[in-house]
């Protein structure tokens, strides 16, 4: 009997172990979704963005936390796709047309953004980079 109250609380020491070690794991692959948590009176920005082979301009973004931003994108060539890893957005833009997206830059951070859609060579080096601080 004395064995077994000593048991116990390691057990559950070690249950809680796993459950913080759990918990962690799924805090370092936390994503933003494109407008969750955004509060009514956020400010918004909109930004023209342009796509052609084989780069976006501009290719890179410095927005400031808090903001609802609005991107307009609009391709100049052929079809392309924009993604945005970070806040789960992946949306083709036809060619010679105009898409919007938009998102809440609700925490500090670089967030990567590419191509999505297949355009010819320099496809896989079609990217830029949203700075939010
Ligand atoms: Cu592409």
């Amino acid at each position: 009997m004395h064995s077994k109250g000593v048991k116990l609380p390691v057990m559950k020491i070690i249950l809680f172990l796993i459950i913080v070690i759990a918990l962690a794991g799924c805090a370092a692959v936390e994503k933003d979704k494109a407008l969750e948590f955004m509060p009514p009176d956020a400010p918004i920005q909109k930004i023209s963005i342009t796509a052609k082979r084989f780069e976006f301009t501009p290719e890179m973004l410095q927005i400031k936390q808090g903001v609802h931003v609005i991107l307009e994108i609009e391709s100049l060539d052929v079809t392309h796709g924009f993604k945005i890893e970070h806040y789960g957005i992946n949306i083709t833009i036809p060619e010679k047309r105009r898409v919007a997206v938009e998102f809440y830059a609700r925490k500090p951070g670089t967030y990567p953004f590419q191509c999505s859609h297949f355009c010819g060579a320099g496809h896989f080096g079609m990217k830029g980079k949203i700075i939010v601080e």
